[in-house]
């Protein structure tokens, strides 16, 4: 989408706009580095769209001292580095934003426009939101649109203060779940000497408002545990600086046994006192070489990862341990939820790994520090095409939590079929936990709103790598941009963020937008329909998880079972007969949840368990359910490949070509999916599909 800003692609469709007086000069009389950026995004895109580069007016000069006050064009700055910024906009404008938020204003008369802000990144949000809304605006036949006056009462102001991306790069190259290529940051054991496609990437992120990101995968090996040292501090600042530069703070992924493996101690124990040490000390190294580094994520105790249990210590003794060394430098710890038992046997079936993250982390709530944000997935297993929100959130009052998302599609096609995110994590925002009553949406905790905690926001599992469309599909990158302008904002719809995007990606032509927004729009339910049903999950092949396999984690060590039998199918976390999973909900949804004929039908097997021949809200047996739907969703991934096909010769010819083989292609792979399921469940129930339809 950042063709919109350096002209990648040209915009068909777009209506031609008059240059408006205020874009031809811009005034930035003020010297940091965040808004020298703007300042180069602004005059690069003004030029873009209006085909003449703006003068730029900088600090000190006389017209930026006296001629300025009569001239048109463009301000920016913030109140405190620009006295005529502050005077341009009122004292209510100015308190209506903080931190990173950003008022844009127009002075008609005089041909001004100017856009103000606290910090200098509120800046770099009030630029990209100008150009942003200039390309839109190209599309718009409305007057209300192109008009002027448009400008006269933008106030934005993030939603969310941490918005972050989480890379799971390793520095061999590697990504954990990458599906575009190899990584933009590491090859062959060392960082990259290249930065520009780093610098383009920080610029891509903050584009969209993302302001943190953590550069190293969350399992963090041997080789990366030297990045907390002189080894590679160096480069890890230097990578630091290319993202600084957008107003994106750098965090490290960090591993919880650094003292014994790098620092040549015999314990992590967190209550050491030589293992406390070594972390401070090392940190203050890092923060000697990055002063605003972010913090540490930590995976541990999770999936064979070092952590605080080896102790007998519990999370918060980790957590705190090193927020202790990360508070000097105002550092926080983001420490991952992500803790269940890994080695499960298959035949306990008192063990839920639904349970896990709750059981481990809620009676901690209060223990915390101050500086540790806990960090949960939005549910309660892995990322899966449906299930149930994690009951962690409406838990912890007095705990920081930020909510992740997974952007690299792991279970949901591998950026080989195409899944538009946005839908699943709206429904997920928009979850009521009633933690409060009604109207404690999950969004709200993330915000940290409800619990009125200092920090809070979104993390999410970034889906770019070193491919030259950046995501492999090229139409992933739409649920990078989401992720981003949702995190901003939570409010916004599915809708506008499709329409947004195909927009500064593919121009304005009415075709073009109705045809691949349609096809995002589509595209989650089209991927539901035809693998795992009802919100059982995985049925996917153990290690990638790519493709088929019923029964491919059924008689494993992960917890992750559908207990399908030839009389029924689905996991009882009930109360009254199974695990007793509901309960961590507040009552409005363990009920619902809890009572099989209250219980929604897309998550009937992710709380139940029942014969084939239990009849859903929908009036249908299960079996037939799932027989319909993966016809549906074969038929309707075929329908996908054939609506993109109508793009040819109105979308650039490259990035045709590359969807319509990738569309081909999960067109072809549901038919997989629909006759390995169909089929196994013939075989199991017995039914027969009411239509008579070939199962195999
Ligand atoms: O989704 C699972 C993945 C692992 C990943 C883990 C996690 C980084 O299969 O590859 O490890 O989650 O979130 O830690």
């Amino acid at each position: 989408w950042l063709g919109y800003l350096s002209g990648a692609y040209s915009r068909k469709g777009a209506t031609s706009q008059a240059v408006p007086a205020w874009a031809k000069r811009i005034y930035a009389i003020e010297k940091h580095e965040v808004i020298s950026t703007a300042l180069e995004e602004l005059t690069q895109g003004l030029e873009r769209l209006f085909g003449e580069k703006p003068i730029t007016v900088l600090s000190g000069t006389d017209l930026a001292d006296k001629q300025a006050s009569h001239d048109p064009g463009i301000w920016i700055g913030t109140w405190a580095g620009n006295s005529l910024l502050a005077e341009a906009f009122s004292e209510s404008e100015r308190t209506a934003v903080h931190g990173e938020g950003f008022v844009i204003r127009e002075d008609e008369e005089l041909g001004r426009l100017f856009i103000g802000a606290e910090t200098p990144q509120g800046v770099l949000y009030g630029t990209f939101h100008l150009l942003r809304e200039l390309v839109l605006a190209q599309g718009s036949s409305s007057e209300a649109d192109t008009s002027p006056n448009k400008w006269s009462h933008v106030i934005e102001q993030p939603r969310n203060a941490l918005r972050m991306i989480n890379q799971w790069d390793n520095v061999d190259g590697s990504i954990e779940r990458g599906y575009a290529g190899r990584s933009i940051f590491y090859e062959n054991g060392e960082f990259t000497q290249d930065i520009v496609r780093i610098r383009d990437y920080a610029r891509l992120l903050a584009s969209t408002g993302i302001n943190a990101i953590s550069i190293n995968n969350v399992n963090v090996h041997q080789r990366e545990t030297l990045f907390l040292t002189e080894r590679f501090l160096s480069d890890v600042a230097r990578v630091a600086s290319a993202f600084r530069a957008y107003g994106i703070r750098l965090y490290l992924s960090a591993n919880y046994a650094s003292p014994m493996e790098i620092g040549g101690l015999l314990t992590a124990d967190p209550l050491d006192e030589q293992v406390r040490e070594w972390w401070n000390i090392q940190t203050a190294k890092v923060y000697a070489a990055i002063p605003d580094f972010g913090g540490y994520l930590i995976k541990a105790d999770s999936e064979n990862r070092p952590g605080p249990f080896t102790y007998n210590r519990d999370h918060a003794d980790g957590a705190n341990m090193l927020a202790e060394a990360l508070r000097p430098f105002g550092g926080l710890v983001i420490w991952r939820c992500f803790v269940y038992n890994c080695k499960q046997d298959w035949r306990d079936r008192s063990t839920d790994r639904a349970r896990a993250a709750y059981d481990h982390f809620k009676p901690l709530d209060g223990r915390f520090a101050d500086n540790v944000i806990l960090q949960i997935k939005n549910g309660p297993m892995d990322f899966q095409v449906r299930e149930a929100v994690s009951p962690l959130f409406g838990a912890m009052e007095k705990t920081n939590q930020v909510l992740e998302f997974q952007i690299t599609q792991e279970y949901t096609g591998q950026q080989r079929h195409l899944c538009y995110l946005i839908p699943q994590w709206k429904e997920v925002l928009d979850f009521d936990t009633y933690a409060k009553g009604q109207g404690s949406e999950v969004k709200c905790i993330a915000d940290g709103s409800l619990y009125n905690r200092p920090h809070s926001g979104f993390a999410a599992v970034s889906n770019i790598g070193a491919d030259t469309c950046w995501t492999g599909h090229p139409l992933a990158q739409a649920n990078l941009y989401g992720y981003g302008r949702l995190a901003w904002n939570p409010e916004l719809s599915s809708e506008e963020i499709a329409d947004e995007w195909v927009r500064l990606t593919f121009g304005h032509d009415e075709e073009v937008v109705r045809l691949i927004s349609g096809m995002l729009l589509d595209s989650l339910d089209i991927y539901e329909n035809y693998t795992a049903p009802l919100g059982v999950g995985w049925m996917v092949n153990p290690d990638h998880h790519y493709g088929p396999n019923v029964d491919g984690y059924e008689y494993s060590k992960w917890g992750t079972y559908h207990f399908a039998d030839c009389k029924g199918i689905g996991v009882d976390r009930t109360v009254q007969s199974g695990t007793g999973y509901t309960s961590q909900y507040h009552k409005e949804n363990a009920e619902r949840y809890e009572n099989v004929t209250t219980c929604p039908d897309e998550l009937l097997l992710f709380f139940h368990h029942v014969p084939y021949t239990h009849v859903l809200h929908s009036g249908k047996t299960v079996i037939q359910h799932i027989y319909d739907t993966h016809f549906k969703g074969a038929e309707q991934a075929q329908a996908l490949a054939e609506t993109w096909r109508k793009l040819e010769g109105k979308v650039d010819p490259e990035i045709f070509e590359t969807v319509a083989l990738r569309q081909d292609n999960q067109a072809e792979h549901a038919k997989e999916w629909r006759d390995m399921i169909n089929t196994y469940f013939y075989r199991k129930s017995g039914i027969e599909d009411e239509q008579g339809r070939t199962i195999y």
